[in-house]
């Protein structure tokens, strides 16, 4: 009978003509592969030192419902057992892996994962997930698997420290499970970073306690159920009342859940601009005093926030002071794009700011503001990022930049000494189409370039003409899925495998970067996927 299972399960995997023990995305830094295999049985144990007993029950659980097995986890190596054991240790003598590098070693009997922090062992369990059968991602048992591991030695550590995703949900509201769940396919790919887009002018998503109105009025929009209209587009008036929003304890339960998944959560509290559902809600805050509506149609609204009247400011430290309640993160991104200035232009309060403040013009009067918001967060203990618009004009002197419009941003925040995070449009926008077959099928925008997978992974995130100096500037990257053409059920099909490129860009050494052996390797990578229910794209008719 035992004999009977070997067979298949070889020949399953001969079957399909690839080797998918070693199919590793991102690519580690180092694999040094061996004969034979760890087989994994019911009697292997986990053993756990130092802080990683959560860890070991996350592997543990993530182990079961595919192989049926419930691990022990324990604290102690065990004696002569039959199943063998896989060791977390996080030990402090391993300071060249980086605060989230891994090495892991598979022998016959056992595997020992190591690493000079919690983040590092809980990559090298993801690593671990991917040395098994693509089967082990199922949710339900599965029979006739040999659950082997290749005896191997792997040390790996990250090329960037931040590797991000912007999810926006403004456009589109996305429920609390959806969000953990696009944070544990972050984590699977070893991204560190959700960039939270929270505030919109088609949605506020986050309750502020002082502020009640901006989730009773703000949250809701009459319309754009489906995919937004276009501004001059009439149908969806009397539409039906769509929305929704975070409570704070919701927001406390995702941060938490993301640090159990190694992922810094980054909130986007949008200003000067894309602010007119909080203007639905406290037209005074606005230069004409309204009213609005929360908006329907994609594209921007030249309704912004006064920058002229002090209530605006008061308004926005209360909101952020709550913000930051929230938020562990160090960082606070205030937004700063598509800020239109024709509403300052007119203002009264506006042009007596500018004025008072000795300014030039309305880019100077958007600098005032943003350097004002970067004081107070900075007197919170709070680092602030914006888009490459917060450049014009003047930057705040420690912020950081992310570069969208190109990569000219970071060029110039880092020859400035500034921090950027790179993510053009070009290569890092996950809203755009796949392929033009997407792209007219769903009648998209011309705009929305077609973005295929290949050449996200071209994506080079160190602009060229930085000296080595400047070079350390840049963090990292981030792909982003704007939602305007994106509702829930359309999120994990537009962004991934584009994101699978991504994460091996920004995890993997420079040097490993191969088109070739990739598109191999995510051919595996599918059938993870297929095991996960991850609703991906991919382009029958290639
Ligand atoms: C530009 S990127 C925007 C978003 C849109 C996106 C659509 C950026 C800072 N602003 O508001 O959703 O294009 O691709």
């Amino acid at each position: 009978m035992i004999c009977v299972t070997v067979m298949i399960a070889a020949f399953t995997s001969a079957a399909s003509g690839q080797e998918p023990a070693m199919s590793l995305i991102p690519q580690p830094a180092h694999i040094r592969a061996q004969e034979g295999v760890f087989a994994l049985t019911a009697d292997t144990v986990i053993v756990t030192t130092g802080n990683t007993r959560d860890i070991g029950q996350y592997l543990a659980e993530l182990l079961e419902p595919a192989t049926g097995f419930k691990l022990d986890v324990t604290e102690s190596a065990p004696h002569n057992r039959q199943g063998g054991y896989i060791l977390l240790a996080d030990t402090s003598g391993k300071h060249y892996l980086g605060c989230e590098g891994y090495d892991i070693k598979v022998m016959k009997n056992c595997i020992f994962i190591n690493a000079p922090t919690t983040t590092g062992v809980f990559y090298a369990c993801q690593t671990l997930r991917q040395l098994l059968p693509p089967e082990i991602e199922g949710n339900r048992k599965v029979e006739n698997v040999s659950w082997t591991i290749p005896q191997l030695e792997i040390e790996d550590k990250p090329r960037f420290q931040w590797r991000g995703s912007l999810l926006d949900c403004c456009r589109h509201f996305m429920t609390v499970d959806f969000v953990k769940r696009y944070i544990d396919l972050l984590a699977y790919h070893k991204m560190n970073r959700l960039h939270w887009h929270l505030t919109e002018d088609q949605g506020w998503r986050i309750e502020i306690r002082k502020y009640p109105k901006l989730t009773e009025i703000g949250a809701w929009r009459l319309g754009g159920v489906g995919y937004l209209p276009a501004p001059d587009d009439p149908a969806q008036a009397n539409a039906a009342r769509y929305g929704g929003y975070y409570t704070q304890d919701d927001i406390r339960e995702i941060v938490r859940y993301a640090e159990s998944r190694c992922v810094m959560v980054v909130p986007e509290i949008e200003m000067p601009g894309h602010c007119q559902a909080a203007l639905a809600a406290y037209p005074q805050l606005s230069c004409t005093g309204g009213p609005f509506k929360v908006r329907t149609a994609r594209g921007i609204s030249k309704d912004v926030y006064c920058a002229g009247k002090e209530q605006t400011f008061e308004f926005l430290e209360n909101v952020l002071s709550e913000v930051i309640e929230l938020f562990p993160s160090p960082y606070i991104h205030i937004g700063g794009d598509e800020c239109p200035k024709d509403r300052w232009k007119q203002c009264p309060d506006c042009q007596a700011r500018i004025k008072a403040e000795n300014l030039e013009d309305e880019h100077q009067l958007q600098s005032y503001f943003i350097k004002r918001i970067e004081k107070f967060l900075l007197g919170k203990g709070r680092r602030l990022i914006g888009w490459d618009e917060i450049l014009e004009g003047g930057l705040a002197p420690s912020a950081t930049v992310q570069s969208w419009r190109g990569v000219e941003g970071a060029v110039s925040a880092a020859k400035s000494g500034h921090d950027a995070i790179v993510s053009p449009t070009s290569h890092c926008y996950f809203d755009y189409p796949h392929s033009d077959r997407e792209k007219n099928s769903l009648s998209m925008p011309n705009w929305m370039r077609v973005l295929p997978v290949e050449k996200v992974y071209s994506f080079e995130p160190v602009p060229e003409g930085l000296t080595a100096q400047q070079k350390r500037h840049i963090l990292g990257g981030e792909g982003n899925i704007w939602t305007e053409f994106a509702p829930q059920q359309e999120v994990e099909s537009r962004v991934y495998p584009r994101m699978t490129a991504l994460a091996e860009v920004l995890w993997s050494p420079q040097n490993k970067r191969n088109w070739q052996d990739f598109a191999e390797r995510l051919n595996v990578h599918y059938q993870r996927f297929d095991n996960m229910g991850v609703n991906y794209y991919r382009d029958k008719v290639q």
